[in-house]
């Protein structure tokens, strides 16, 4: 149940723009914990939306709350106090939402006349709760792009800015209402994908915080650091509107029929298209060593796509296009994948394959609406690792309707494959992300956990969904307790080391939830062999310091 934030500025009694265009600030997702279990990128979102907006000749600033030169709501301050800005839209995800809503806040404070206006993910499967929590005038649904036109041109005629498709909006009688609109089509996608304005993004700073956080310097031979810094300095590029592939536990799937109020219809760049904005990339941030396919699917299985686009990136890197040491990174479907296209991938560059792999049990797979990939994820998997490239597996250990055997099968199967050369990234358990379907079935509210979210410098507050437990009474407590153990282990080796990346975390969690599923009677890794691991994963200067410590922290857990 959410409180009630009073105080909304009806429409006509803001400030007139009329006849000239209005000035747009967009702000990103705000992670005050910035990078601590994700990597840090500028919001692609909302500069894709001021590079369209400038296009058509609107003044639209981005401010990014993750990536500012003092504290954020400082630096938010002085940005408002710098300009009369007509407009500013708040970027919603479900896990930032709390520190969203409070930039939200701090700004209306701060120019109480302003059009205030959230987008994005959340806002898009919870218009009503936006409208309730914080005090925006309108909610966009889905892209932004043209309903931000639409705004933009309402101001400039003074008219209301209700009924505007692909919005919601609180009405004079207190329901809100809301405006299906159509995804952009695919010719409209490129040419937004095409205005991103990747030249006044500031990858350089991310880079340079990146670079100190993961003390790139102490690394210990040039190896190290080199395959580091083809980590850091990346740029995410997106040519696919979105996956239809409906797993159960996935919110973006859903992200553009729920704001279209129908089935979207696909859409991506072409080869051609795709080569030409890498073109783009690496001619104004000529420091990019992995340009990243953030594609929720990068590859379908009936693709026809991967194989030219890997023969003209192979052209363009031998015609001096696109810099012969250029490495990519793409997140994909395993079922996908065939020994050919990975090959093909290999020699145009592709370093790393993301494959959202969640589970090796058929039984969870199930569940997740997910099992057709079953029987690709062992050969792909090895197929991958002898061509070169390293997959990247994202894990679920738990489902909510699974048992401790599943869990047990997922950190076998995560170990053996951590140490032929994987890298995996785990969460405990689904976290129900709006919108998605797992988080709308009423028969999981039961082992649904909810926490309560305070907005900071309010009094508003609501009850957020954090995770969706097994029902099963032996897997709830099992991956409760491993969790536990992992939070003690990272709590112990958080004095002696900065930031543990997720191979080392995967490791950790290994290591969480031997003894634990051994009491279960589940056969699991030889601790030794999981210690022995993460040892050798970690960067010499790290082992000394923690050397003393693992042994220490692995014993408590036994
Ligand atoms: C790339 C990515 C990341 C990258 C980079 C994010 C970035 N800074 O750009 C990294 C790895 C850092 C990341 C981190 C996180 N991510 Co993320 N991420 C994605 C991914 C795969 C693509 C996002 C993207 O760039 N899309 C392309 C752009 C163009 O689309 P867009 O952002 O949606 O913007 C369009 C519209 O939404 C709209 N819009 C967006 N903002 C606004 C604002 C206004 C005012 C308006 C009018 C419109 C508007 O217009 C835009 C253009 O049409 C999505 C999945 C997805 N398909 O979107 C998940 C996703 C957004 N991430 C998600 C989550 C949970 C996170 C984290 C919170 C995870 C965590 N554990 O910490 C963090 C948040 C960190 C942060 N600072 O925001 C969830 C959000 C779930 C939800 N329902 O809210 C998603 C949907 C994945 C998922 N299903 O689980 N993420
Ligand atoms: S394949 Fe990935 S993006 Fe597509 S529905 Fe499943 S989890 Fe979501």
């Amino acid at each position: 149940m959410a409180t009630t934030v009073s105080g909304l500025i009806p429409f006509g009694a803001l400030r007139g723009t009329a006849g000239r265009q209005p000035r747009i600030l967009l702000i990103g997702p705000y992670d005050p914990m910035g990078g601590e279990y994700t990597f840090l990128a500028p919001p692609l979102g909302v500069w894709r939306l001021a590079g369209f907006l400038h296009q058509h000749g609107i003044a639209a600033d981005v401010f990014d709350p993750n990536c500012c030169a003092g504290p954020t709501e400082q630096s938010l301050a002085s940005l408002i106090a710098s300009s009369r800005w007509d407009v500013v839209g708040v970027s919603t995800t479900g896990m930032t939402l709390q520190y969203d809503l409070a930039l939200a806040h701090l700004v209306k404070r701060l120019q109480p006349d302003v059009r205030l206006i959230a987008g994005g993910m959340e806002a898009t499967f919870r218009p009503e709760s936006m409208l309730t929590l914080a005090p925006f005038d309108l909610v966009v649904l889905g892209e932004g792009e043209r309903p931000l036109l639409e705004i933009a041109s309402r101001l400039r005629q003074r008219a209301a800015l209700e009924e505007i498709p692909g919005t919601a909006w609180r009405t004079a009688d207190g329901s809100v209402r809301r405006l299906p609109a159509h995804a952009l089509g695919r010719d409209e996608l490129r040419d937004s994908i095409f205005q991103i304005p990747f030249e006044r993004m500031p990858y350089r700073m991310y880079w340079d915080r990146l670079e100190h956080r993961c003390r790139i310097g102490s690394l210990p031979t040039k190896a190290d650091r080199e395959a580091r810094l083809a980590e850091i300095r990346s740029v995410r590029l997106i040519t696919l509107n979105y996956c239809p592939m409906r797993c159960t536990f996935c919110s973006s799937t859903n992200f553009l029929n729920e704001a279209q109020g129908s089935t979207a219809k696909i859409a991506r760049l072409d080869a051609a298209e795709c080569v030409e904005m890498i073109e783009r990339i690496v001619n104004v941030q000529p420091d990019v060593r992995t340009v990243i396919f953030q594609d929720d699917i990068f590859v379908f299985r009936n693709d026809d796509r991967v194989l030219p686009l890997c023969e003209a990136i192979a052209t363009a890197k031998a015609d001096g296009r696109i810099p012969p040491e250029l490495q990519f990174i793409s997140t994909n479907r395993i079922d996908a994948m065939t020994p050919e296209r990975l090959r093909a991938m290999r020699r145009a560059g592709f370093r790393v394959l993301g494959f959202g792999v969640e589970s090796f049990s058929l039984n969870i797979l199930r569940e997740f609406n997910k099992a057709q990939i079953h029987p690709f994820i062992e050969p792909v998997l090895a197929d991958a690792l002898s061509v070169g490239i390293t997959p990247f597996l994202d894990m679920i250990l738990s489902s909510p309707r699974c048992h401790v055997g599943d869990i047990a099968e997922n950190v076998r199967q995560a170990f053996k494959w951590t140490v032929a050369g994987c890298e995996v990234g785990m969460y405990p358990y689904v976290i129900p992300f709006s919108g998605a379907a797992m988080a709308n079935d009423p028969t999981l509210r039961p082992s649904t956990i909810y926490e309560r979210r305070h907005i900071a410098g309010t009094t508003a507050s609501w009850e957020q969904a954090t995770k969706i437990l097994p029902v099963d009474a032996d897997a709830r407590s099992a991956i409760l307790e491993i969790e536990s153990v992992f939070d003690e282990l990272l709590r112990t080796l958080a004095d002696s080391s900065t930031h543990l990346p997720s191979r080392v975390r995967s490791l950790l969690w290994t290591l969480s939830a031997g003894p634990v599923l051994e009491r279960y009677g589940c056969d699991m890794p030889p601790r030794e062999a999981v210690m022995r691991a993460l040892v050798n994963r970690l960067p010499a200067s790290a082992i000394r310091v923690l050397r003393p410590a693992l042994p220490v922290a692995a014993q408590r857990v036994v």
